[in-house]
């Protein structure tokens, strides 16, 4: 260097280079397993539309609302306890991106598109799709979509809705956990008293809540048969909250943008919905939606990162060339696609079956595998979102720690996509309950569904190793079912996540095979099917030899844990 040049490094100077960011693009065109997936089932009226439709609003959400969702990241709510005068008014104060994300959610049609039905028994397909476009730039707003599209199936009407269940005692334990009573009024309402640990989405204008009624001697019944469901209103005409003190609002790992409260009931003007005690089977049809909305976040979450990384992968040089010329590096991202495809096709299917139940064309075994795989794939991806993404921010080395790059967000973001909305545990005792209550006949449907798939892509030889991997995973599990069958309840009991893992395992093999074996597949539709089936599908089986669900385990395990 000449001594008249400038150097590159002084305290003037902080070098000349800078590194490409990675560029948010169309989502929807850089989805091609999307894509596929609609043209695969779509028929060609409903294609058309739902394709224009869905390409513009990922345009939409590249030019205005990746933005707005930042922008809700970085500006939480806040809760006003007093005006000005000293009185309390318990505001929860949002920003205008907020605000701004309820009007676009309507203008798009985001819940309505599961109502208005215009695409028939494919209106859910369509609708989630569109949600799972924008769930990663949403700021968390499909949080109270979710919760205003259980309310809307519970009880048809459109408002932002609340789902206030968790009490200090008990998320999971509902039953033992609610503590709230509900006083009979003379005009046939009740009011409410209670205290309300978790309740997102406060700023909602009703809520679905439940509580026990008080007899004329002012006595509940404890358990699972005192609680009913009930509908209130969260503020009055004036504005006023109606009977509610919010004690303040949670201070949480993820979920920044949304406003989640600890509410104290005092005396809620609330109406009764539900039969008395029958409140949580009434609540299930809200619980199910809300659930494939979860699974719409993980699967939106790991598509996003994925999204990102590989664009990244093309900007950035290392050892002398860009991070997609390095195998082990493209490998890694292989193994995450791989997992989103399962997890995408997991998803679309249950979307698929509740069009067919809301246009009231589901056959039995469309409803027994609605049941089924709506705990299932919840659980499932909500655990896979947290692994993908945590991969996918290593893929951007040290800026995938950096908050300003917006990548951290989405692994906060993800984690509690396994513990709102049922916990893993709770959802795999959820796929038990379902087998019990349907008398087996939701696992015989699954085995006749992931049979009739294999079947009809047993003659493609590419696949021929997928398919004898799903279906001898399939007879490990039918051989484990009915050995289980035999057993104590507390040996199901303790199989149930790894029973539920299998579950997932070989139902999504089974629609990997189904779509690699459609005409319009690719060679990549079929090497992600291969790549899948090489797991151990049925790791229930697999892990039964250890002994790990036998009575003396549960022992074994408390020593293994509290060890001295
Ligand atoms: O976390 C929450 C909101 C977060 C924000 C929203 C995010 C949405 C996604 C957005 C993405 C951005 S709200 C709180 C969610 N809470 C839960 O999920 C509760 C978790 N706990 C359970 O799920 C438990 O398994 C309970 C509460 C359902 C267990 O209650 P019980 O009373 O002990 O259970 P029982 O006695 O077995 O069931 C009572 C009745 C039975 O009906 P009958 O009497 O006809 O036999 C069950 O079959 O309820 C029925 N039932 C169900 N039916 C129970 N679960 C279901 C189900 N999943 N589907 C159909
Ligand atoms: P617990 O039930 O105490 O569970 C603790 C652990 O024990 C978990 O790992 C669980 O899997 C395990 N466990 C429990 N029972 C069993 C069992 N029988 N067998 C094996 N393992 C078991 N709730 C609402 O009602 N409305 C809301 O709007 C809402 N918003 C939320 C927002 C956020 C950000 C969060 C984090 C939570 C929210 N929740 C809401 C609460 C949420 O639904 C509960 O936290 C969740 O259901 C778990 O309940 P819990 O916290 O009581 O945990």
């Amino acid at each position: 260097r000449g001594a008249l040049e400038q150097p590159v490094f002084s305290s003037s100077s902080i070098g000349t280079f800078y590194q490409d960011r990675p560029l948010l693009k169309n989502a929807f065109f850089e989805d091609p397993l999307l894509q596929k997936y609609l043209s695969r089932n779509l028929p060609s009226q409903v294609l058309g539309p739902v394709g224009a439709d869905l390409a513009q609003f990922g345009q939409r959400i590249v030019e205005e609302l990746d933005v707005l969702g930042q922008q809700c990241e970085n500006s939480p709510p806040r809760l006003q306890h007093y005006d000005a005068w000293g009185c309390r008014v318990d505001r929860i104060l949002t920003c205008s991106a907020w605000d701004r994300m309820k009007e676009i959610s309507a203008e798009e049609g985001l819940i309505a598109a599961g109502y208005e039905r215009t695409y028939g028994e494919w209106s859910r397909v369509y609708q989630m799709s569109k949600i799972y476009l924008y769930s990663p730039s949403a700021g968390l707003y499909t949080c109270p979509l979710a919760m205003t599209d259980g309310a809307a199936k519970v009880i048809e009407k459109f408002w932002t809705s609340g789902q206030w269940m968790t009490e200090r005692k008990g998320g999971s334990d509902v039953a033992n956990g609610t503590e709230t009573v509900a006083q009979p009024q003379a005009d046939g309402t009740y009011k409410l008293y209670g205290f309300k640990w978790f309740t997102s989405a406060t700023d909602a204008d009703m809520t679905l809540t439940l509580g026990r009624v008080a007899d004329a001697n002012g006595c509940t019944t404890q358990g699972s048969k005192g609680l009913s469901l009930f509908y209130a209103e969260v503020r009055d005409n004036q504005g006023n909250l109606n009977g509610i003190e919010i004690q303040r609002l949670k201070d949480k790992l993820g979920t920044r943008q949304v406003p989640t409260a600890e509410l104290l009931l005092d005396g809620l003007s609330a109406q009764l919905i539900s039969e008395e005690g029958r409140g949580v089977a009434s609540i299930a049809n809200m619980l199910t939606i809300t659930r494939i909305h979860n699974t719409v976040s993980a699967v939106a979450a790991m598509r996003r990162i994925i999204q990102m990384g590989r664009e990244y992968a093309t900007k950035r040089i290392v050892f002398g060339k860009f991070l997609n010329g390095h195998p082990l590096h493209v490998q890694t991202m292989a193994r995450m696609e791989v997992e989103t495809r399962g997890a995408f096709l997991l998803l679309m299917e249950v979307c698929r079956l509740l069009g067919r139940e809301e246009s009231r064309l589901a056959s039995e075994l469309d409803l027994h595998l609605l049941r089924l795989l709506t705990p299932v794939a919840k659980l499932y991806t909500g655990k896979q979102a947290v692994a993908v993404v945590s991969e996918g921010l290593e893929c951007f080395g040290g800026q995938g720690y950096m908050e300003d790059t917006g990548l951290p967000r989405l692994l906060r973001d993800a984690q509690v996509l396994s513990i709102w909305e049922g916990t893993t545990n709770i959802l795999s005792l959820d796929v038990l309950r379902c087998l019990v209550k349907t008398r087996g006949q939701a696992l015989e449907a699954f085995f006749t569904e992931v049979k009739a798939k294999l079947e009809a892509a047993c003659g493609n030889q590419d696949l021929a190793p997928s398919v004898m991997a799903v279906d001898h995973a399939l007879y490990k599990l039918g051989k484990f079912a009915s050995a289980a069958a035999r057993k104590a309840p507390s040996y199901l009991e303790l199989a149930a996540r790894d029973f539920s893992y299998s579950l997932a395992n070989i139902y999504i093999g089974a629609l990997l095979i189904d779509h690699a074996a459609w005409e319009g597949a690719s060679h990549s539709d079929i090497y992600a099917t291969l790549r899948w089936c090489e797991r151990d599908l049925c790791t229930v089986a697999s892990k039964e030899g250890s002994g790990c669900y036998n009575p003396e385990a549960p022992n074994k395990d408390a020593m293994l844990v509290y060890e001295v």
